[in-house]
């Protein structure tokens, strides 16, 4: 039985969340692939919500097989806390498998982040600071930690003091920091977590296998999103792993045949938090009205969303770099109040139309955007139920993006809550 991936479009905040847990009802396991708990992924069900970081959004159906993958990088605290918070709210969360291959977030790793970002002061990425970029940076130099080195004491030692001797010199010689000692370290990493975390660790490639051996639907949660891409995001404003289609297949260790349905979720218009090239960007009253409309807040970190019209240059993109089948299109009714709604067909760049956005990064940041604008529909689409239509001015919009992208839209998002959907056909 084939996989299915859950991918963001933008520069995420999409709704994959919310997307991912409308379609667990029919899953048996969900994967998170990439990302650490830099990503908030927002489940509303009823009154309750829940705000995931690091444990796939899967969870809260009792019938799921919770699996963080390889390509994951795990704070241990923070995932103990997340699953205690959960556990306090009546989740069951003793499901979970965790990848012995996923690499550890380290305290150099925080700290690491907390400094550079500093350090580049105007240039700073605006990442969350949650060490991400040093994990993985250690992952790909070969001097990473990863979660089944917790099972044994010896080596989790020694590979700490390789590592820790050069980040020790770097914090104290570049940036005047105090050393971090081994024996701290080792005290919160193996006394403090291994204990609660090694009964869930396990092969989660062999979990997945025997899952899609056996008939069973497997879906592929991702994080960040296709723009925040370490190799196709607006590089260097991105994350540090590879949340587009192709590194669901790394992360969770399938290959490509194994996935027959790659779904994006897009936002009906853009945001972004952290630094990088946004050729859509609203800035005053109607940037304003979006934030507050849609609340685009950092689901973690608090920080304000930047926030835009819907970028059709990006999606075309997008639907390329993902192979996307279909898309899920969230938020719609955030623009209910608007008078008329704006979409980006086309860069203009001098005297050059470009339908794709350019390769190079200097020509994305003097871009500026080529507007169509449609009329809106001035009502309240979260009244809506599934079986409800859209209004007429909602299905032109809708069909208008579906038309520009050059694929479906099946879902739309009209509303936070698990029941705020319509289905088209
Ligand atoms: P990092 O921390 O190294 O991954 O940051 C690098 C860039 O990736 C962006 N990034 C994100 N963008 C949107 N949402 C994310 N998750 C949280 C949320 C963010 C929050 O759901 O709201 O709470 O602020 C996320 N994670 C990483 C980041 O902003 C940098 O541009
Ligand atoms: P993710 O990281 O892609 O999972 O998205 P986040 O959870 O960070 O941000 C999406 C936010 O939008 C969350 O607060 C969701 O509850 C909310 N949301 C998702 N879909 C919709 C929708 O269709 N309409 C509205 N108004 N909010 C939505
Ligand atoms: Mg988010």
């Amino acid at each position: 039985m084939p996989a299915t991936v859950v991918v963001g479009t933008q520069w995420g905040d999409e709704g994959k969340g919310k997307v991912t847990d409308l379609l667990a009802g029919s899953m048996d396991v969900v994967v998170r692939y990439q990302g650490g708990h830099n990503a908030g992924h927002t489940v509303v069900v009823g009154g309750d919500s829940f705000a995931l970081q690091l444990v796939p959004s899967g969870i809260l159906y009792p019938h799921i097989t919770p699996v963080i993958g390889n390509g994951v990088v795990v704070e241990p605290g923070v995932l103990l806390a997340e699953l205690d918070a959960l556990a306090a709210r009546g989740v069951d969360t003793s499901r979970l498998i965790v990848s012995g291959n996923a690499h550890l977030i380290m305290p150099y790793h925080l700290e690491l982040d907390r400094v550079t970002e500093r350090y580049l002061g105007k240039a700073s990425l605006g990442t969350t600071k949650r060490g991400i970029g040093p994990a993985y940076a250690d992952k790909a130099a070969r001097v990473g930690l990863r979660v089944q080195d917790l099972a044994d004491p010896k080596i989790f030692r020694q590979k700490l003091d390789v590592a820790l001797k050069e980040k020790n010199a770097v914090l104290a010689k570049v940036y005047n920091r105090l050393p971090l000692r081994a024996e701290d370290i080792c005290a919160q990493y193996l006394e403090e977590y291994a204990p609660r975390l090694l009964p869930m660790v396990g092969d989660a490639v062999a979990v997945v296998h025997d899952a899609l051996a056996s008939g069973r639907q497997v879906l592929l949660e991702g994080a960040q999103a296709t723009f925040l891409d370490l190799d196709h995001g607006t590089y260097p404003f991105v994350t540090s792993s590879n949340p587009t289609a192709g590194g669901a297949c790394v992360g969770a260790g399938i290959g490509p045949r194994a996935v027959d349905r790659v779904l994006g979720v897009a936002k009906a218009y853009v945001t972004r938090v952290g630094a990088g090239p946004m050729p859509t960007e609203l800035h005053g009253e109607l940037g304003d009205l979006l934030v507050d409309r849609g609340r685009e807040y950092g689901t973690n970190t608090g920080r304000k969303r930047r926030c835009g019209w819907f970028d059709a240059v990006l999606l075309r993109q997008a639907v390329r770099l993902n192979g996307l089948d279909e898309v899920a299109l969230t938020k719609l009714d955030v623009l209910d109040t608007l008078e008329t709604v704006k979409v980006c067909v086309a860069y203009r760049d001098g005297d050059e139309l470009l339908r794709q956005p350019p390769y190079h990064q200097s020509v994305l940041h003097r871009v500026s955007p080529v507007y169509e604008e449609l009329p809106g529909w001035r009502c309240e689409l979260g009244r809506l139920g599934p079986g409800d239509p859209l209004p007429p001015e909602a299905q032109q919009y809708v069909a208008f993006l579906a038309e520009q992208i050059g694929v479906p839209i099946r879902l739309v998002g009209t509303g936070p809550g698990r029941d705020q959907v319509v289905r088209l056909a």
